[in-house]
């Protein structure tokens, strides 16, 4: 049994462009033309990476790192710069993410993925990317709404399992979440599925009593499997920059989170934040969502998200 790989270059280089512009174009304009890349040229840089949204610390690392590199090198020019960096860039990402999923795919059936995250992260719609990508990877899989929290989002799950063409388990609306959790992973355990995805409401890391109830969710399943869930996934919206990084802070409080999943990548600015996330959480970004579309969920592979970045 294998886990899709979806990346599609272009798409992500075109989703990229906003970040490029505020990160790679900076860059590259401030070593453009220098035959010789100075101390003061560096700080520029570092400050070209804090203000797009890389962080702190993390900005001074590569700095640092270039900085060390740039001294074995016989010609300190802008392009042996910018060939640095891109690399300092690619190390931070490759340092922080794991490729465990392939493995502990085989080994459960059903394998149980629970996807949390604040109000209108893409949720729903990441999804119902998922359910078509591990359709298309040739898995049964089974989604369940425990979301019954909206009105409507029983209807909007709907719509994305009918083009996932997966089933769907749902109850009305004002149900206890744990319970249609509960029906979802009786129903896959029974029908052999091999995939179950369970959405959940948004809910504000703020609010305790909010964030306790997934904890409930995460026992309730554990009654019908055991070992559910095998992943939890975090969805984070790109758009909210430093922001993202703090409700990945709050939700690791109170729930074990063994996956970031950035969405919005496409029309934000502030892309750079993958790299924030990779080097301050102890959790691996597994997808990245670059459209509103059902193939818009990328598998996030450091070394092309890179490339796309720094590809005119
Ligand atoms: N451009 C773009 N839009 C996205 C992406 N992912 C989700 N969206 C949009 O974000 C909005 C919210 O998405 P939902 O999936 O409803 O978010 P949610 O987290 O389920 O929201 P709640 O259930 O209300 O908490 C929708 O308009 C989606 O189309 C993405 O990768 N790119
Ligand atoms: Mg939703």
């Amino acid at each position: 049994m294998k886990l899709f790989k979806n990346l599609n270059f272009d798409k992500l280089k075109s989703g990229l462009n906003k970040t490029r512009e505020k990160l790679v174009d900076r860059i590259s304009e401030t070593v453009s033309g220098k035959a010789k890349i100075d101390d003061a040229t560096l700080d520029d840089l570092e400050e070209i990476l804090i203000t797009s949204d890389i962080g702190l610390d993390t900005a001074e690392d590569i700095i640092e790192r270039t900085r060390k590199s740039l001294r074995n090198e016989p010609e300190r020019n802008s392009e042996t710069v910018l060939r640095i960096i891109k690399q300092e860039l690619i190390n931070v990402l490759k340092e922080h993410s794991f490729e465990t999923e392939y493995e502990k795919l085989e080994k459960y059936q059903p394998f149980v993925i629970l996807i949390v995250g604040v109000n209108g992260a893409g949720k729903t719609t990441t999804i119902g990317k998922l359910a078509h990508n591990y359709k298309r990877a040739g898995l049964k899989v089974v989604i369940g709404s425990a979301d019954t929290f909206r009105a409507a989002a029983n209807e909007q799950l709907e719509v994305w399992a009918n083009r996932a063409g997966v089933e769907l388990i749902q109850r009305e609306s004002g149900a206890d979440p744990s319970s249609v959790a509960f029906d979802t992973l009786s129903s896959a355990k029974e029908t052999n599925a091999d995939i179950v995805l369970i959405d959940t409401a948004g809910r504000l890391h703020t609010k305790h009593n909010l964030m306790e109830e997934l904890k409930k969710i995460k026992r309730v399943m554990s009654k019908v499997l055991d070992y559910a869930p095998n992943e939890i996934f975090l969805v984070l919206d790109g758009n909210t920059g430093q922001n993202a990084l703090l409700q990945a802070k709050e939700f690791t409080k109170y729930t074990e989170i063994s996956g970031l999943i950035i969405t919005k990548l496409d029309g934000t600015a502030k892309g750079g934040v993958i790299f924030q996330a990779c080097s301050e959480q102890n959790v691996p970004v597994r997808y990245i969502g670059v459209g509103e579309g059902i193939e818009d969920l990328q598998s996030f592979e450091p070394d092309k998200f890179v490339d796309a970045l720094f590809t005119k």
